[in-house]
């Protein structure tokens, strides 16, 4: 396994529907990602397993509480102290693609060019194991912390090594957050996609350009032709096509959101 992930929530039955399906079922299938859930109740206080109280010094809303959540990540750390815990918040770092990449790195330092996955090595020469490389324990453990309500108390912090917000807008909850994370990492490993360099030439794999358009058949679909260069066979011309078309979708898409 390259990376097992523990989801701490209150609300494991919204994330397996996601999870148990397509690319990140057949991920777990396939013993590259391990997925565990820890659900927060089991670790809440009284005999109501209470997991929030109110705000000191007043305002709206619920915060969790310190001690279940110490409770949940001190009983994960037991057996294994080198997780790294993520928390979702909007106040944390906004994700992105070579964060993705970042979180993907696994496995120990090494030469460059001596792995034979798709995750790049990084700047410290880090990087990934051979796909099917026989493996007992996960290379790296990311813990996800989800919180809900309207927050948390501060002092979790001192359990939290990376905080991070999926864009600027505010949800109610990690669970989202969590999704996307774990998808986004997933993609990365050698072994979950089909082609070995499909996540390669995606949107965002090289510096921030988006991917060219694409078609497939029929040839022409309600008076909608496929370009007809990509019918061509001419794959110097295709390649060329392509490489316009990804710096035109780039370039417009950075003018829009510099309106
Ligand atoms: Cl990580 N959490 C919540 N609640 N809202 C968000 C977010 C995270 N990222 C963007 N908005």
């Amino acid at each position: 396994m390259l990376i097992k992930f523990t989801i701490i929530t209150l609300f494991p039955e919204a994330l397996r529907p996601y999870l148990d399906s397509s690319m990140l079922y057949k991920a777990q299938d396939r013993g590259i990602i391990g997925v565990e859930y820890v659900n927060l109740r089991d670790f809440g206080l009284g005999p109501h397993k209470s997991v929030d109280d109110t705000p000191y010094g007043g305002g709206d809303g619920m915060l969790l509480r310190c001690e279940p959540i110490f409770a949940a990540i001190e009983s994960i750390k037991q057996q294994s102290p080198e997780a790294e815990v993520i928390l979702p918040t909007p106040v944390g770092m906004v994700w992105n693609q070579a964060l993705a990449r970042q979180f993907a790195v696994v496995g120990s330092y090494g030469a460059p060019g001596a792995y034979s996955g798709t995750a790049e090595p990084t700047d410290q020469g880090l990087t990934t194991n051979a796909p099917g490389e026989p493996s007992t324990a996960a290379k790296r453990h990311f813990v996800i912390l989800c919180p809900h309500y309207e927050g948390y108390d501060e002092r979790i912090l001192t359990l939290v090594d990376h905080q991070i917000s999926i864009g600027n807008y505010v949800l109610t909850g990690g669970e989202l957050p969590a999704l996307i994370i774990i998808d986004s990492i997933t993609r990365l490993l050698p072994g979950v996609l089909g082609g070995a360099t499909s996540a390669e030439i995606e949107s965002f794999s090289e510096g921030e350009n988006l991917e060219y358009p694409q078609y497939t058949k029929p040839a022409e679909f309600r008076g909608m032709a496929v370009p007809e260069v990509l019918l061509s066979g001419h794959h110097g011309k295709i390649a060329e096509w392509r490489t316009e078309q990804s710096r035109q979708r780039t370039a417009s898409r950075q003018k829009s959101e510099n309106l």
